[in-house]
């Protein structure tokens, strides 16, 4: 495990690297934060299902969606509740891919995105976000399959890529665990944590933490 000051010494480097938001501390750990308990899964019966502002409703069963295109992107991702995990790999199918491969293609009129998971929670993200190379549809953590706490067999994943200034960071809370499926829409519609006063947008380097 890791010692405190290795810990420091981490942050420090994180921090003179431009890499730690404001407010935020380097944790070592993966803390484990939902709403509710770790929803039972059948993958027998796991459909994923992408509907709404779309030219064509899709649908998946787990071992179709193992067939689609997989990405693996490294990113740091950083929690409302102060933490930031770094340099975090996540493996899984890129919602930006499926709409090049025009397996998915959005209608003009869709402008925003909910992810819905096992259990009704749900969150919110303009679809110019869910488009971001940042955002994944994620099946894997670090070479493992994600574990029950932590979403297994699917969560959103967004996070920061040192690199790649042009794309917007938002908070952690803006990936659902136990995902189940993404609805385009027309119009914004809060989420879980939006409802319960988090701030709509989510934006970690403008620290919008609450409304
Ligand atoms: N389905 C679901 N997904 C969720 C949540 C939840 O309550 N339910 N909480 C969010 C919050 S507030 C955070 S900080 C992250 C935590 O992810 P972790 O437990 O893997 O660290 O999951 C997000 N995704
Ligand atoms: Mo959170």
């Amino acid at each position: 495990m890791a010692n405190p000051q290795q810990r420091k010494k981490e942050q420090k480097k994180m921090q003179k690297e431009g890499r730690l938001p404001p407010g935020q501390s380097l944790t070592k750990k993966f803390p484990v934060l939902h709403y509710g308990s770790v929803p039972e899964v059948d993958l027998s019966e796991w459909v994923f299902r992408i509907w709404g502002e779309v030219e064509e409703e899709r649908r998946w069963t787990w071992e179709e969606f193992n067939a689609l295109p997989t990405r693996e992107v490294k990113m740091d991702v950083h929690c409302v509740t102060r933490w930031s995990k770094f340099d975090t790999v996540w493996k899984g199918v890129s919602v930006k891919g499926l709409v090049e491969e025009g397996i998915v293609k959005p209608l003009p009129s869709a402008n925003f995105v909910t992810q819905h998971a096992a259990g009704g929670y749900t969150t919110n993200l303009p679809l110019d976000i869910i488009m971001q190379d940042n955002f994944l549809l994620a099946t894997h953590l670090d070479g493992e399959p994600i574990t029950p706490d932590h979403g297994y067999p699917l969560r959103g994943v967004v996070g920061h890529m040192p690199e790649r200034e042009d794309m917007k960071t938002v908070y952690f809370w803006k990936g659902a665990k136990w995902l189940r499926g993404l609805e385009f829409r027309t119009e914004d519609k809060k989420g879980f944590w939006e409802e319960a006063g988090y701030h709509n947008e989510g934006d970690v380097w403008k620290e919008q933490r609450r409304a």
